[in-house]
């Protein structure tokens, strides 16, 4: 067997049976993308100067499984990957699918913290990342990484290998390759919302197929279609809502773009007819207001918005300005709902509309796990064809996160209106969503606590203008208290991501106790609010 599977949590038998009997599990794989399309002439994909078309990346990424295999990566195998929006991102991940070995999605700003425990959690046989990006020299990291992960055989560079491998050089004549079965892992994403250290997603091929599908349909997305991708492709939300290989699936054109800033989008949407895009809610009114400066009309451009509180008055003033919008709650774990395209205004601008699949189950319970009535704000529980069964190899945060039916616990606070559109109010986990990116709040307490400095600490969201929410650490000092800057730096020399990094510092002489003596979050962002600003 592919050991794989050891920590997947399947759907049960009877739900299987169920989604494949209703048609949402066709017996895809994600390696098919791109092989099988319209026009194999047509551009799938543009990046830099470079314009690839069907027929180009099929056989680019069938040189490349060809060449992975040479090296021994197998089906089942696992492979780091921390690619930022490169076309060898989408010709790696499709030469992966093909060989069924897994990609596990690193984001770019992650570093050794994050990455040491991907590898050791899945036992990567490789790692992939890019020479340079963002100023930041990826190889002596992957040195790091190979010593500290003796299972890492291979690290593969996209550009200047230095000591390392160029990926461009593992390509080989194209060979019949066994490949995965739909219902098999196909890749790992990153959670947005835990305790502890980061979780791992199994996505399927069934079910990720299915999402691409289904997303692609809401939309009315085609082979017309062109996809910008200016968030990081490798998170769900632009890799397939239906996004880069939705897009492929169905024969239109991704257009990448190294980052969100107008000064790299809004070029492309210009030059490459761009029809739909994916953004996170800070850049919203940025990109809009910028639009008419930098003479570029956004009303062809279909916005996709998420992950992260929307202020209404955004949403009125994008829709005043003539762009068209959808407004998403999603989840890496599969959760996706969405208002559609035929929504009245204010069904868009107050909330993330219905969910993707009819399958969908959504349950809204009381802190007792109790269902509310209708209309009532609580916790939404979902299970349905795209939402994981479980983390992967998480067993005892598994019996915490899923109710004993299978039901994933999201977190977050919802209600549903009059008319069945969710709204999301709130949440109650002990995340922290700056501007759309997820800190796990206790992950980056765990980091603060290990400076010898500190006796105690707590990791909370204060408001903020631009991004809705910044991380504030409310530290208990032991002797001299550490400065924000010196945490800071701490921090990044413990090998953690740029975006876990606190806006705030407060020190303390003690933290507030609830009765039953835990941390009183709720107190301390009151706290952090009031002495905002
Ligand atoms: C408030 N909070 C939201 C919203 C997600 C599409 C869009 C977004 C994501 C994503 C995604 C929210 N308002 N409209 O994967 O495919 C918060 C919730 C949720 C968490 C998930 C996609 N939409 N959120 O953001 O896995 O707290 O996915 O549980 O990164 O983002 O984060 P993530």
């Amino acid at each position: 067997g592919v050991d794989a599977l050891d920590g997947f949590v399947p759907w049960p038998a009877e739900f299987a049976r169920r989604y494949r009997a209703e048609g949402y599990w066709r017996g895809e794989t994600l390696g098919a993308i791109g092989r099988t399309v319209p026009d194999p002439d047509r551009t799938a994909l543009v990046h830099g100067d470079r314009r690839w078309s069907y027929a180009e990346l099929d056989r680019r990424a069938d040189r490349t499984a060809a060449g992975l295999a040479a090296l021994g990566i197998r089906r089942g195998d696992r492979v780091l990957v921390q690619l930022p929006n490169v076309a060898e991102l989408v010709q790696l991940s499709l030469a992966l699918f093909r060989l069924g070995a897994l990609p596990v999605y690193a984001l770019a700003p992650h570093r050794m913290a994050e990455l040491g425990h991907l590898a050791e959690l899945t036992g990567a046989r490789a790692y992939v990342a890019p020479d340079r990006f963002a100023g930041f020299d990826y190889r002596p990291l992957a040195a790091e990484l190979r010593a500290a992960n003796p299972a890492l055989a291979h690290v593969l560079i996209v550009g200047e290998p230095g000591e390392f491998q160029a990926l461009s050089e593992v390509d080989a004549e194209p060979l019949a390759l066994p490949g995965p079965a739909p219902d098999d892992i196909a890749f790992f994403l990153l959670s947005g919302g835990t305790t502890g250290l980061p979780k791992l997603i199994p996505r399927t091929h069934d079910d990720y197929a299915f999402q691409l599908r289904a997303c692609a349909e809401a939309l009315g997305v085609d082979e017309r279609s062109v996809y910008l991708a200016a968030l990081p492709a490798a998170h769900n939300a632009a890799l397939g809502c239906p996004g880069v290989l939705g897009t492929l699936a169905v024969g239109g054109t991704v257009v990448l773009s190294p980052t969100p800033s107008p000064d790299d989008a809004f070029g492309l949407i210009t030059a490459e007819g761009v029809t739909f895009t994916t953004l996170m809610p800070p850049l919203l009114p940025v990109w809009v207001d910028l639009a008419p400066l930098l003479e570029v009309d956004l009303r062809p451009v279909l916005l996709q918005v998420g992950g992260a509180n929307l202020q209404p008055e955004v949403a009125y003033r994008v829709m005043a300005a003539g762009c068209r919008l959808t407004h998403w709650f999603g989840m890496a774990e599969g959760v996706l709902s969405y208002t559609r395209l035929t929504d009245p205004p204010d069904v868009v601008a107050h909330t993330q509309g219905r969910p993707l699949a009819a399958a969908d189950e959504y349950r809204v319970v009381d802190a007792d796990g109790v269902a509310l009535p209708p209309g009532e704000v609580g916790e939404l529980l979902v299970r349905g064809p795209c939402t994981l069964r479980g983390y992967y190899r998480a067993p005892a945060y598994n019996a915490e996160a899923f109710t004993p039916d299978g039901f994933l616990r999201t977190g977050d606070l919802v209600r549903i209106t009059g008319d069945g559109n969710l709204a999301v109010r709130g949440r109650i986990k002990d995340v922290i969503n700056r501007g759309g990116e997820k800190i796990g709040a206790t992950e980056l307490e765990d980091h603060v606590g290990a400076h010898p400095a500190v006796r105690a600490c707590a990791a909370v969201a204060v408001p903020d203008a631009t991004l809705g929410e910044k991380i504030c650490v409310y530290l208990v000092p032991r002797g001299e208290p550490v400065g924000l800057d010196e945490l800071r730096a701490f921090l990044t020399g413990r090998g953690l991501a740029g975006y876990k990094l606190p806006d705030r510092l407060e020190v303390v002489d003690e933290l507030p106790r609830t009765s039953v003596g835990k941390v009183d979050k709720r107190l301390l962002r009151e706290l952090g609010a009031g002495a905002r600003g």
